[in-house]
């Protein structure tokens, strides 16, 4: 099939081009000696770094050998060594909308070209294969049905995450494949946006069933259950997600299916200084109807322990009870019947008034009992349990010893942490559960035709001052998708030319096998490890930290650091964990204790959330529910579980067609109009940007069989072929169009080409065709 990634388009832009460069996969420029003295003796402009970091455009006024002059715009000469000069591309060249067209392919370069799109609204740019998508941080004219139609009808081919859809969708078809968006980069760069921008092109090409609604009315649902204001996003997404849509044969919307990863749940109970737990929370507190928030006995948001610890409760902007209306819309849009509405808000309000639950020290031995205050007895009211019960499961622990069993009393902490638990546990089960219900809802009829596209959103690499056990499971996370990406950009492309016997230099890319070995491992990985220390009775986060440090020393990607913290090299940048709380968030238990009492309930959610959580650790309902440890061991650690999940999910990435999106964050402020191009750069880097770029430059993006590509073109030439081989025909057709030698290759089973170079074919193609179909009508018109 031909496999034409888009052409540099301007063909005479490539006469500007220097020599071309050899491949190089060094991360900075200047070491690109014969393209800098290409420039230099030509007295081009040039890049020069200022002390500060930034780059300045210079012209090169004179140059003796190790030393030259250069002029900055301020008027300013300086005379500077010549090697740390890079060369700029010339004016006709700004702002180019694929990186491959730059002449010089260096990091200013690249950085300039970017930024002199950003400050004119064009936040797309190509680099090669992958759209990058530089956040505005404001509304940007450039979507809405006008918009689509035009990527739809092919009159607007400026870079887009539209036109990327288009192409999904359009390969989807072509090559009965499915496909995949793969969307990522850091925290507030634009993931979620993007996809919900991916999604209304799909649902706007693919509609028509009234189910496209329903899949977008799952974005509002999702973000208020899954998403919260940090200090990086207002609205960032604490979950990680694939939404795969399925097509019938003619190619409208059939069905959908969610699949979720990893929520954060200590967030229910514990967040920082300026940050907010999910936003449900506080849209219900500000939008619940007045019978409704009766019912709940629900109270503002200030009332509750859990949401004023943070000490903030509002985003600028957003208004949550106008939100709450929304997501109520939403969730009749997508079938959760009234009653199971009013049971997931009496979930949340239940899980509020668990935060408020206090204790009360009862002996010398300072044991607890829960107060028996309006806090508990509305949390009994609402998941429909005995007050008594409630107490008990929050006060005390039940334990197997032999064949009796025996009542501990728990002290503040250890009752402080069962109550947290059982917050996080119904939240969580709260978010599966409706994610579940969202997928009935959606579920694609019995006549599945098997094709999709899924857009996968999932949150970007975290690097904070203190990384705790989430970062750990994202950043792994991050991994994975890096070496996905790495797969297809540069190992499958290089291993096909390879494999075609083409004449062709290898290009080093970062690989981060390395790093995924040193979670992945076993029995000496990060993951077993963990795992191992958390069935230890007697395992803490220090023995465990311990454990890597005697273990791992001699691994390149990791390090140990001072008490309990380790760093880890990630093909990101490096990342120190503090090991606090890992083994208590890895295990991840709930007492059976508090899952007896779910199951107690006389609601249905909290009924639910019990048997799945017994079916999950194979336990039944009846028999013997208490261990001496009073935990369940059988149960899958977190890390496993999403280490399961994400194996899951590369398989399922791997059969599909990939398109990466990589959304760049050009400031830290949240602020439109602001690039800061260090902090660009450093997200270029570690995504390999430049790398992508040059190996497409470097590479041969367009591919065809010889079968293929005599059949297409052959009619074109002069000379009768006829009884010839498609090879020697392919030739034929090289021949008489002059394509030079150096843009294409001849493989075993296909032909290779450069960018662009297929165009001049299929033009005369075209026309070709078209003055045909034209003779022949108006030969019909005659006879006629
Ligand atoms: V996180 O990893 O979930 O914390 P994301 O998903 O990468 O993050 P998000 O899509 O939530 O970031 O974008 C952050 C904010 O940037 C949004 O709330 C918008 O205010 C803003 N944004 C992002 N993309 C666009 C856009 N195309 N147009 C306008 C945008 N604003
Ligand atoms: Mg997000």
């Amino acid at each position: 099939s031909i496999e034409d990634r888009p052409s540099s388009g301007d063909e005479d832009l490539d006469s500007l081009a220097p020599p071309v460069p050899s491949v190089s996969a060094s991360r900075t420029e200047h070491r690109w000696g014969d393209t800098t003295s290409y420039a230099v003796k030509k007295k081009l402009q040039s890049w020069f770094q200022l002390p500060n970091g930034r780059w300045e455009l210079g012209k090169i006024l004179s140059t003796s050998g190790t030393e030259s002059v250069i002029s900055l715009p301020d008027e300013k000469v300086l005379k500077v060594k010549t090697e740390s000069l890079v060369p700029a591309n010339p004016d006709i060249l700004d702002g180019v909308d694929d990186l491959m067209q730059l002449s010089y392919l260096n990091e200013p370069s690249v950085l300039y070209n970017l930024q002199y799109r950003y400050n004119q609204n064009m936040i797309y740019t190509k680099a090669g294969p992958v759209l990058v998508a530089i956040n505005p941080f404001k509304k940007v004219p450039l979507y809405g049905n006008e918009y689509i139609e035009a990527y739809k009808r092919k009159t607007n081919d400026n870079p887009h995450v539209y036109a990327i859809t288009d192409t999904a969708i359009r390969e989807m078809i072509r090559d009965e494949v499915n496909q995949s968006i793969i969307i990522s980069g850091e925290s507030g760069a634009g993931k979620t946006e993007t996809a919900k921008i991916a999604m209304q092109y799909l649902a706007a090409l693919g509609g028509g069933s009234g189910i496209e609604n329903e899949i977008l009315k799952t974005n509002p649902i999702l973000e208020a259950f899954g998403n919260a204001k940090t200090l990086r996003n207002d609205n960032s997404s604490r979950f990680g997600k694939l939404i795969e849509i399925h097509f019938s044969e003619t190619g409208k919307i059939s069905g959908a299916r969610i699949q979720t990863f990893l929520l954060e749940k200590s967030r229910v109970v514990q967040c920082t200084e300026g940050e907010r737990s999910y936003h449900i929370f506080y849209q219900l507190c500000a939008g619940a109807p007045s019978a409704l928030r009766e019912k709940l006995n629900l109270k503002s948001a200030s009332e509750y322990k859990y949401l004023s610890q943070s000490n903030c409760y509002s985003i600028t902007g957003v208004n949550d009870a106008e939100q709450f209306r929304i997501v109520m819309e939403a969730l009749d849009v997508v079938h959760i019947s009234k009653e199971d509405q009013r049971s997931v808000f009496a979930m949340l309000t239940a899980v509020l008034w668990l935060g408020n639950i206090s204790f009360n020290v009862i002996d010398n031995e300072n044991h607890v009992e829960a107060l028996a205050d309006e806090s508990l007895f509305t949390v009994a009211e609402l998941i429909g349990c005995d007050v008594e019960e409630l107490k008990l499961a929050l006060s005390t622990r039940k334990m197997r010893v032999g064949n009796d069993s025996i009542v501990q009393k728990l002290k503040l902490s250890q009752a402080i942490d069962t109550r947290d638990a059982l917050a996080k546990s119904l939240y969580a089960c709260l978010f599966e559960w409706l994610v579940e219900q969202i997928n009935k809802s959606l579920a694609v009829g019995k006549r599945r035709t098997g094709r999709s596209i899924s857009i996968l959103d999932i949150y970007g690499f975290e690097s904070f001052d203190r990384n705790s056990f989430e970062q750990f499971c994202i950043n792994y996370a991050n991994e994975r998708l890096q070496q996905h990406f790495n797969r297809h950009l540069f190992k499958l492309e290089q291993e096909e030319y390879i494999q075609d016997g083409i004449d062709w230099t290898k290009v080093e890319f970062e690989d981060n096998q390395d790093c995924l070995c040193l979670f992945e491992k076993k029995p000496l990985g990060l993951l077993s490890l963990l795992d191992e220390e958390s069935t230890f009775p007697n395992g803490t986060d220090l023995t465990f930290a311990n454990k890597l440090k005697q273990h791992l020393k001699s691994n390149s990607s990791f390090r140990g650091e001072r008490d309990k913290a380790f760093t880890v090299c990630h093909y990101a940048g490096e990342v120190t964990y503090d090991t606090s709380g890992f083994l208590e968030k890895n295990r991840d238990l709930l007492h059976m204790d508090s899952i007896q009492l779910m199951s107690s309930c006389s609601c249905h959610l909290p009924q639910i959330f019990a048997s799945n959580m017994l079916a999950q650790s194979g336990k039944p309902v009846t028999g013997p529910l208490y261990k001496s440890s009073g935990a369940d061991s059988q149960k899958l650690s977190v890390a496993t579980k999403f280490k399961g999940q994400l194996f899951q999910l590369m398989h399922r990435l791997e059969n599909t067609t990939p398109h990466f999106i990589r959304c760049i964050k050009p400031n830290n402020l949240q602020s439109p109009g602001v690039y800061e191009q260090e902090l660009v750069l450093q997200q270029l880097r570690c995504c390999g940007v430049l790398e992508v770029v040059r190996i497409s430059r470097s590479g041969f993006p367009t591919r065809m069989s010889h079968q293929k590509f005599s059949r297409r073109y052959g009619f074109l030439l002069l000379e009768n072929v006829a009884s010839q081989d498609p090879l020697s025909v392919s030739v034929a057709i090289l021949h008489q169009f002059n394509i030079l030698p150096e843009m294409y290759q001849v493989g075993y089973t296909k032909l290779f080409f450069r960018t662009g170079q297929i165009g001049v074919l299929e033009d005369t193609r075209n026309r070709t065709l078209h003055g045909v179909l034209r003779v022949q009508s108006c030969f019909r018109g005659h006879q006629a």
